[in-house]
C-alpha cells in the first residue's frame, strides 16, 4: 500500500487562551497547603507543571486544594460543559496471548469462559440496538492468534454496513501493533487499511504504566511502552485520533504515574492527536494480583485532578464511570474531569475483574448526573462535535429538553 508521508496533522488546542479571565475570587490560602502554593502560582499564570510538581501533588493529601487547582484548569478549558457520548462497547474476544497479570478478562484458547464473537454475532449485537441513537461503537479485545486479519477488516465493514454513520473507535495500540505483525505490514499501512474498512479512531487502552519495571512484572509480553507511544505518533501523523489511558492502583509508584503522564504530554506536544485521557482504576478481583486492594475514591479523584493539572495540552479528562462508579465520576466533574464517557451498554473487562457498576447507563441518567453536578450536559460524538446540549438556565431546571445541534 502506498503511504503519503506528508499527511501530517497538528491538532490545535491552546489551554492558556483565557487563563486570566479565570482568576478565582477566593483566597486559596484558606485551603491550600503551603507546598501547593507555588503550583497555584504556576496554574494561575498558565505555566507548565514539572515532574516535581506532579509528585508534590500526588504526595499531598490536600484533596480539596488539588481539586480546586484542577477545577481552575478544567473551567478555563471547558467552562461549565460536561460531555457524554451515546456509545456501545464491544469486546469481540477474550482469548489473548499476553496473559497480563492485572487482567481478569483474558483466557487461553479452550479455557473455560473463553469466547470469540463470530461476525454474525457482532452484526446481531449492532442490529439489536438500531433503535437507539448510538453514535460510537467502542471495540477492544484480546490478541487471539486463531483470528485471521480479514476478521478485523470484515468486523469494521460489517458494522459500517449496518450503521453507516457510526464512528468506530476500535483496537488499542497493542492490537494495532499485533495486526501489523499479523498482516505483515507497517503500523501505518495497517492503520490506513483499517481506516478504509471503517476505523474512525483508537481507544486509549494498553498503555498501562509505561515504566519498564512495572511492565516487566505485570505484563511482560505486552507491547513495550516506547512502541505503544510510537503507534500513537503514527496514528496521529495520519490524522487518526486516539485516547490515552493509565492503569493505576496496582504496583506502580507515584513517580511512575508522573512519568507516565509526562510521556503522554510529550507525544501530545508533537501532534495533538489525543482526544481524552482516561485514568483506569485497577480492579483486582479474579486477577493474579487479587491480593491488592481496590483503589479508593480519594485516589480516584486525586488521579483525575493531577492528570488535569499535568496534561495541560489535553482538552478532555474522562473518568470511566464503569470503573470508578457513577457517583465518583460525577464528583470528578468538580475535580478536573469534563466528560462522563457514555452509555456503554455492555462491558466485560471491568466486570470480570469485580466491577460492581451496572453494564450501562441510560442517556437520561448521564444528563441527570451532569446537571446535578451543576454542569451543562453536552452530548458529543467521538471527535467532540456537539450533537445535543442543555445550556445555562435551562440546565438548572429539571424539565429542560435537549436542543439537537446535529443529527448523526
Ligand atoms: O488496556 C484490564 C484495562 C484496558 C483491568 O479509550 C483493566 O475511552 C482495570 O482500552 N482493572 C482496555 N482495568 C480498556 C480500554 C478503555 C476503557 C475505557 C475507555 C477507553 C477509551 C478505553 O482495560 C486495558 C487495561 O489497561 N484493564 N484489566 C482491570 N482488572
Ligand atoms: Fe490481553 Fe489486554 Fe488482558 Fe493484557 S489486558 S491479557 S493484552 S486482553
Amino acid at each position: 500500500m502506498q503511504i503519503n508521508h506528508d499527511i501530517s496533522t497538528k491538532f490545535s488546542f491552546d489551554p492558556t487562551e483565557s487563563f486570566l479571565a479565570h482568576r478565582p475570587s477566593l483566597d486559596p490560602k484558606l485551603f491550600l497547603d503551603p507546598d501547593l502554593e507555588p503550583i497555584y502560582e504556576k496554574v494561575l499564570l498558565g505555566k507548565r507543571l514539572s515532574a516535581e510538581d506532579g509528585l508534590t501533588l500526588y504526595q499531598s493529601n490536600n484533596l480539596l486544594g488539588i481539586g480546586f487547582l484542577a477545577n481552575l484548569v478544567r473551567e478555563r478549558i471547558n467552562g461549565q460543559d460536561a460531555y457524554y457520548v451515546y456509545n456501545q462497547h464491544l469486546n469481540y474476544t477474550n482469548i489473548c496471548r499476553n496473559g497480563c497479570s492485572f487482567c481478569a478478562f483474558s483466557r487461553r484458547e479452550g479455557e473455560e469462559g473463553a469466547y470469540t464473537m463470530s461476525l454474525d454475532e457482532i452484526a446481531d449485537k449492532i442490529r439489536s440496538r438500531l433503535d437507539e441513537p448510538i453514535t460510537e461503537v467502542h471495540i477492544v479485545g484480546g490478541l487471539n492468534e486463531k483470528l485471521p486479519y480479514s476478521y478485523y477488516l470484515e468486523m469494521l465493514a460489517t458494522i459500517k454496513r449496518i450503521r453507516p454513520k457510526v464512528h468506530i473507535q476500535a483496537f488499542t495500540a497493542v492490537e494495532i501493533a499485533y495486526l501489523a505483525e499479523l498482516s505483515n505490514q507497517s503500523p501505518a499501512e495497517t492503520l490506513l487499511e483499517l481506516q478504509a474498512a471503517g476505523l474512525g479512531s483508537l481507544p486509549g487502552g494498553g498503555a498501562e504504566i509505561f515504566s519498564s519495571r512495572v511492565r516487566q512484572m505485570v505484563c511482560p509480553k505486552k507491547l513495550p511502552a516506547n512502541e505503544w507511544l510510537e503507534i500513537m505518533r503514527v496514528a496521529h501523523r495520519l490524522g487518526i485520533r486516539s485516547n490515552a489511558t493509565m492503569l493505576y492502583g496496582h504496583i506502580e509508584t507515584l513517580k511512575e504515574r508522573v512519568e507516565h503522564l509526562l510521556a503522554l504530554r510529550q507525544v501530545q506536544d508533537e501532534y495533538g492527536g489525543f482526544l481524552a485521557f482516561i485514568p483506569l482504576a485497577f480492579h483486582p478481583h479474579n486477577t493474579k494480583l487479587s491480593s491488592l486492594k481496590k483503589t479508593s475514591g480519594f485516589d480516584d479523584l486525586k488521579n483525575i485532578a493531577v492528570a488535569r493539572l499535568l496534561l495541560d495540552n489535553f482538552a478532555h479528562i474522562k473518568p470511566f464511570w464503569i470503573m470508578v462508579t457513577p457517583k465518583i465520576a460525577q464528583i470528578a466533574l468538580s475535580f478536573g474531569a469534563d466528560d462522563l464517557d457514555g452509555t456503554v451498554i455492555e462491558e466485560r473487562i471491568t466486570h470480570m475483574a469485580g466491577g460492581e457498576t451496572t453494564q450501562g447507563l441510560p442517556q437520561s441518567e448521564l444528563i441527570r448526573l451532569i446537571r446535578e453536578a451543576g454542569r451543562w450536559p453536552k452530548q458529543r460524538d467521538t471527535l467532540y462535535n456537539l450533537i445535543s446540549e442543555e445550556e445555562g438556565a435551562e440546565a438548572q431546571g429539571h424539565n429542560s429538553s435537549l436542543r439537537v445541534v446535529s443529527k448523526t
